[in-house]
């Protein structure tokens, strides 16, 4: 292989992970290395997870070197982590695409590849998905081996032991590998994180030795014969507490910790794990970023990035917009500057202290801030918890990772009427992450529930009265909020929002004065785009269109609704959102009960019944029409109607 390197690469010359297994030990660190100068340089294109894939290069060859991705069922949680397997499995050549719209996708994907058994993008699927191939296989009686790999974080979401309390029980063959590089996107937290890392061994187990060694003792007659035995038992204290434990007790053998960037350590590990007739979890230690400094000395920073320059590390400023305030940042600091007047403010994550913003919170009220783990549907419910002992819980979580907690909204959060804020960021169209992340179910999810009132704020200032007015209501409230730069707007919405059910005139009049025949009822982050598109209308083509932001999506702004259907002769609700269940179904429904004036239409523009692809979020709202241009083809094309 020293002259297909010398001739473009060992990567080039392999063609695939059949090419991996025929290799000689001694290339593997130059496949490695070749991998990561592709990664790096792919993800320095166009941004994307980082640091989690570089440290799985040496585990990804080690995995291709023993199992078959095409026969074997490899399934990575999460799946952010899996751009080595991509570009081993066939995608190679297509790899600067990633995240692309049309090409690659930053996770698995079964559309995608043969070789990607099942699709991820949240976390902590990955041990149930592959306990239903394993009774699949058995049912089928076939021999193929079914592969989680599954990391420290997503360690830390329940169904990882849900799924791993089934496998132990009916004990068929299962490959678990454990990816521990003690970080989920921030550091990682909870026992289970001190358990892994050991970090219990020294004081702790000085003390636990102290103490059975003692009680031993005492025991009269046999006592100093236990002792005896247990001091020479082949498992000493140390290495009886090892994480193993834990699995053992869930009925998995455990193997491990193996250094993860070895690769004859990987390789005999490989080996243990394939020759297991019973579930087993081998454990293995990588470093996240590893092989490219900036990321190895800030792996939370390159979690998910930008563009970079791959030289520096430096991330791309975003252009005309660096520094502009985004909603997640309006948050983070309203939430700061309300929680400072009131103690019984409470912060709640889900492992996303940066994403969402509260890691400025967490710094500035350290013991009023929760980081719970990938773990939604306990946070929800811990928020609840908070909120039956007078504490104002804020939880901050995505919309689409919310949709995993839809049961303790309803049954622990609603049906109690607890005061619980939900700030549900990334409500939308997220871009390059695709599918699995976009925000755009969670109106439909939650305007139906009792109790729940939903605020969607447009601009900076409606979003700081949203979170102020959503913390005095002593109920459950969620205010959602799409990704990206918050706008400042000319309508000052400061007053609308204090009292639920109010919504804001932006262009035209309740009364419509002015003649107009269209009125576009723009949901949040809509309503900027919707008055452009309005004001462009009416600057170049004489049109005129009058716009209305409800800012409370439920109550419904029943007496402004009423208003404007008798006053106008048509009515577009816009929202990036399915049209099913949306917000533009809340107003059929609503005038279905309560009438429509005759003279009345209503038209919804929104989002079709379909998974939105991966891309920039521009690419993906032009051919939705949801960007200004297609806004403005909208409503021209209603008032033509
Ligand atoms: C249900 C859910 N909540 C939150 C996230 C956001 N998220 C993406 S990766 C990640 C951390 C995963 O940590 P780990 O499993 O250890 O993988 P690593 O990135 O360290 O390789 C989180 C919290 C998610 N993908 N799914």
């Amino acid at each position: 292989m020293a002259e297909a390197a010398a001739s473009g690469g060992i990567l080039a010359q392999i063609g695939g992970s059949a090419g991996v297994a025929g290799l000689e030990e001694g290339d593997l660190p130059l496949l490695a290395q070749e991998i990561r100068t592709k990664i790096i340089d792919a993800v320095s294109r166009n941004g994307g997870h980082l640091a989690s894939p570089l440290g799985v290069v040496e585990l990804t060859i080690a995995l291709l070197r023993k199992f078959d991705p095409v026969q074997d069922r490899i399934i990575w949680d999460v799946g952010h982590q899996a751009y080595a397997y991509k570009i081993l499995t066939g995608r190679a050549e297509n790899f600067n695409t990633l995240r692309q719209a049309g090409g690659i996708s930053g996770f698995p994907r079964r559309a995608e590849s043969p070789c990607d058994h099942f699709g991820t993008g949240h976390a902590s699927t990955s041990i149930s998905a592959a306990m239903g191939m394993v009774m699949a296989r058995e049912q089928a009686g076939k021999n193929h081996q079914v592969i989680a790999v599954v990391g420290d974080g997503a360690l830390t979401g329940g169904m990882v032991y849900e799924a791993m309390n089934h496998a132990g029980a009916l004990n068929k063959p299962l490959i678990v590998f454990l990816n521990d590089n003690q970080m989920s996107i921030s550091k990682n937290v909870g026992a289970l994180s001190f358990f892994l890392s050991r970090k219990f061994s020294s004081q702790w187990l000085r003390k636990v030795k102290k103490e059975v060694s003692s009680f031993l003792k005492s025991i009269p007659g046999v006592g100093d014969d236990m002792f005896n035995l247990a001091e020479r038992s082949r498992q000493s204290f140390k290495s009886f507490f090892t994480p193993g434990i834990l699995f053992e007790a869930l009925r998995f053998d455990y193997v491990g910790p193996v250094n993860g960037h070895d690769f004859a350590a990987l390789s005999q590990a490989m080996d243990i794990a394939a020759s297991s007739d019973r579930p087993i979890l081998v454990h293995i230690l990588t470093q996240k970023g590893k092989g490219y400094e900036p990321a190895e000395n800030a792996p939370a920073d390159y979690h998910g990035v930008g563009r970079f320059n791959p030289a520096t590390g430096e991330v791309e400023s975003p252009g005309a917009n660096a520094g502009a305030q985004t909603y997640t940042n309006i948050f983070a600091s309203s939430l700061c500057r309300l929680a400072a007047e009131d103690d019984k403010i409470v912060a709640v994550t889900a492992a996303m202290p940066d994403g969402t913003g509260l890691s400025a919170f967490a710094g500035a009220f350290p013991s009023r801030f929760y980081d719970v783990g990938i773990c939604e549907q306990h946070a929800v419910t811990f928020a609840a918890g908070l909120a039956t002992q007078g504490f104002k819980p804020v939880v901050a979580v995505y919309s689409t990772f919310l949709q995993r907690a839809y049961d303790q909204v309803v049954h622990d959060v609603c049906l109690q009427n607890l005061p619980v804020v939900f700030a549900l960021d990334r409500a939308g169209l997220v871009g390059e992450d695709g599918p699995t992340h976009h925000g755009v179910f969670d109106i439909a999810y939650l305007r139906h529930i009792p109790h729940l009132s939903i605020l969607a704020p447009r601009d900076r200032e409606t979003m700081q009265s949203s979170l102020a007015a959503a913390l005095r209501m002593n109920s459950p409230v969620a205010v959602r909020y799409p990704r990206g730069e918050c706008p400042v707007m000319d309508k000052s919405g400061g007053q609308d929002v204090i009292q639920p059910g109010k919504g804001a005139m932006l262009r035209g009049s309740l009364e419509n004065t002015e003649g107009g025949k269209l009125v576009v009822i723009a949901v949040g982050g809509m309503a900027h785009p919707v008055c452009l598109a309005v004001d462009a209308l009416r600057a170049e083509e004489g049109i005129e269109a009058a716009v209305f932001d409800p800012v409370w999506l439920k109550p419904l702004p029943q007496e402004h609704l009423l208003r404007l259907a008798e006053n106008y002769p048509k009515l577009l609700v816009v929202e990036e959102h399915v049209l099913a269940g949306g917000f533009g179904s809340a107003l059929l429904e609503h005038f279905n009960e309560n009438g429509l004036p005759g003279s009345c239409s209503v038209y919804r523009h929104g989002l079709p019944d379909s998974f939105i692809e991966h891309g920039k979020a521009a690419q993906l709202r032009a051919p939705l029409k949801l960007d200004v241009p297609g806004l403005r083809r909208v409503i021209r094309e209603i008032l033509e109607k």
